[in-house]
């Protein structure tokens, strides 16, 4: 990966794009919502397929020339259908806002009711936060993790979904360290005639591997993004029932985006095919066994975890009561200074802005990629500790960064 092309047209970017895999290389990954694809994958991203539009679906495109096209979207379909066990995928969406966007506009009118999980509680911003469209759009209420547990108030979900009487209820998050039971959410839903879109973005390949209950064929609309767990190219998915296959596809195009990404959706059939292959159960069973390893670490050395561990492949700290002078984002920078990359990240019951934070997320599916098992993961438990309980202190971190980097070093990425 040294760009010699790029660096001939332009040797600026190529010293930017070098610089990023020495990045990636020499620090720890561990924002939940990243990984590191395969070489094969980034190879696909990186085709000739950029250079084509291809507007329409496999067999039914709005131009010529679209033959290599249909057949990479066909093995994108074809293989996430194997994947999530879903009637109809549609693989175009340009993100997983965009995935979700696509349902909201095929099932829903401006001013229609969406109730969601809150931002601060772990919830995404597509899913109707006043700075997004959804929350420009559409009428939105949250419902909550209950603070005492962390666990999503299922109970309380279902109450206001019947005061409230939304259209459509979401579930599926990005900051909630626990399985989510797709069956309440589904009997809230119910309960008040609403449809239930499960946003399964952080966790596609926890479910494709069965590491975490699905929610295809419980509720009606199932999206995600193709490049967190799951490990594939940049993007969207979206899953549906043959029922809403139409709505769902006329919304993704032409309702919401022109020519589909296909160096994308290529990227996302090579990263399905190696999903598809047994190593890939074994590789999603050791990122929940590592966020396991990461936060019994961290809770043996004093950190309260939000809902007191984890089923997935994220632990949420609340740093308030462990290191009241800590903020989420001292400790996001100080453990940058380190070389692990990690977000401050909102915790229930906020009290600080979120630009400022109380909480840490630390994901495991990067590290998992490069190799790292439990004693690692509590090796790294040890160094996020050791940097937050000093984050002013030059010696300490210096030695932390020298553990750090024997770890990058024992674990190489992109030979
Ligand atoms: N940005 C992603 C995350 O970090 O959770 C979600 O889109």
């Amino acid at each position: 990966m040294n760009y010699d092309t790029v660096r001939e047209a332009d040797p600026a970017v190529a010293d930017a794009l070098a610089d990023e895999v020495d990045r990636q290389r020499d620090t720890l990954s561990m924002i939940a919502s990243e990984n590191h694809v395969s070489e094969a994958v980034m190879e696909a991203q990186g085709s000739a397929l950029t250079n084509k539009y291809a507007e329409g679906y496999p067999g039914s495109r709005y131009y010529a020339g679209c033959e290599n096209a249909d057949e990479v979207e066909e093995l994108a379909v074809s293989r996430a259908k194997e994947l999530w066990g879903a009637e109809h995928v549609n693989v175009q969406p340009h993100s997983g806002t965009q995935a979700n966007m696509g349902v909201y506009l095929a099932m829903l009118e401006p001013g229609d009711k969406i109730l969601s999980l809150d931002l601060t509680h772990g919830g995404h911003l597509s899913h109707g936060h006043q700075a997004n469209f959804t929350g420009q759009l559409f009428e939105v209420e949250q419902y909550e993790v209950d603070e005492g547990t962390g666990y999503v108030d299922y109970e309380g979900l279902r109450e206001h979904a019947e005061a409230f009487e939304p259209d459509i209820v979401v579930s599926g998050y990005s900051a909630y360290p626990r399985e989510v039971e797709w069956e309440r959410v589904q009997a809230a839903a119910d309960a008040v005639d609403a449809y239930h879109l499960a946003d399964i973005a952080h966790i596609t390949g926890l479910v494709a591997a069965g590491v975490h209950e699905s929610p295809v064929g419980v509720a009606d609309f199932v999206t995600g993004s193709t490049h967190k767990t799951i490990r594939a190219g940049r993007g969207g998915i979206i899953m549906c029932g043959e029922e809403h296959a139409d709505a769902i596809d006329s919304a993704v195009f032409p309702g919401s985006q022109g020519g589909p990404l296909m160096h994308n959706v290529a990227g996302k059939a090579v990263g399905f095919k190696e999903a598809l292959e047994p190593e890939f159960e074994t590789y999603a069973e050791r990122v929940v066994e590592n966020a396991e390893a990461l936060g019994e670490t961290l809770q043996d050395r004093g950190f309260s975890l939000v809902s007191g561990g984890t089923d997935t492949h994220l632990v949420l700290a609340d740093l308030r009561e462990s290191h009241p002078e800590v903020t989420g984002s001292d400790a996001e920078e100080a453990l940058e200074e380190v070389g692990i990359v990690l977000n401050a990240n909102t915790v229930p019951g906020e009290t600080r802005s979120p630009f400022v934070a109380s909480g840490i997320r630390a994901g495991t599916p990067a590290l998992t990629t490069r190799g790292f098992g439990p004693e690692e993961m509590a090796q790294v438990g040890a160094c996020i500790a050791d940097v937050v309980d000093n984050v002013d202190d030059a010696d300490v971190k210096a030695e932390v960064a020298e553990r750090v980097q024997d770890l990058c070093d024992e674990h190489p990425l992109y030979e």
